[in-house]
């Protein structure tokens, strides 16, 4: 699976990379996937991301462009990393949340400020720490696509932020692991392959519309 994300053309190669814009609660695990990604292709534990030793508060700050090492080349494929979105003054700001979707934001941003508006970008929920909501996959990850804990929370998840089911990414992130675990990267390859695509289909749209 890996070689063939490594292979991953984009439709229109102008566009140079797609953007994947990371968001969602503090210390739910978003610097994390951008390691665990990263991992993957690497072959080995990285951490470009710089993750929390216990969440509070936020502890990603500034808006930062991941870019995932394939080889010597870089996947045409960039993952945004933010803080968290905490209560108003300071968390992550809705019109912020926009301008990094659209990669308007420069490198080094800091991440305050708002409005409210909204996009027709298309959205996965990487559902993170399945090992904490059951025991089974702590075990085992393998038990991520057959645990019914899991299945339920997809659900609740699915019905609560409107995203189907297909768009529910359970993915364990390496956060205490000293090796790759190829169980780990079928769940954290499967999970990008589904946001490459769907990033890919959204341009390729757009551009039929354009
Ligand atoms: N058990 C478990 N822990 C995880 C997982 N993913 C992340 N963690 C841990 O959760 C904590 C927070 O992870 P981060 O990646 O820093 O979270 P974040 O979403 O980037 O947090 P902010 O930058 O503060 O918004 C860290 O201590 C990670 O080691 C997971 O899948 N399972
Ligand atoms: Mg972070």
């Amino acid at each position: 699976m890996v070689g063939v994300l490594r292979n991953f053309e984009l439709n229109d190669p102008d566009v140079g990379h797609l953007r994947c814009l990371l968001h969602g609660p503090v210390g739910a695990g978003k610097s994390s996937f951008i390691n665990s990604v990263n991992n993957v292709f690497q072959g080995r534990i990285t951490s470009g991301a710089l993750v929390a030793a216990a969440s509070g508060t936020s502890f990603t700050k500034t808006y930062k462009t991941h870019y995932i090492k394939n080889g010597n080349a870089r996947l045409p494929f960039a993952f945004n990393d933010v803080m968290g979105l905490e209560a108003q003054e300071n968390g992550m700001q809705p019109k912020d949340l926009i301008n990094a979707l659209k990669g308007h934001l420069p490198e080094g941003y800091k991440l305050f400020h708002s409005i409210i508006s909204s996009t027709g970008i298309p959205q996965v929920v990487v559902m993170t720490m399945p090992d904490k909501a059951c025991v089974l996959v702590d075990s085992d990850v393998k038990r991520i696509y057959t645990s019914k804990a899991i299945k339920e929370k997809m659900q609740t998840c699915s019905n609560e932020l409107g995203v189907p089911m297909n768009c529910m990414l359970p993915v364990k992130n390496y956060h205490e692991e000293e090796m790759l675990d190829d169980d780990m990267d079928i769940r954290i390859l499967n999970a990008m392959t589904q946001i490459m695509n769907f990033a890919n289909d959204y341009i390729w749209d757009l551009q039929q519309h354009a």
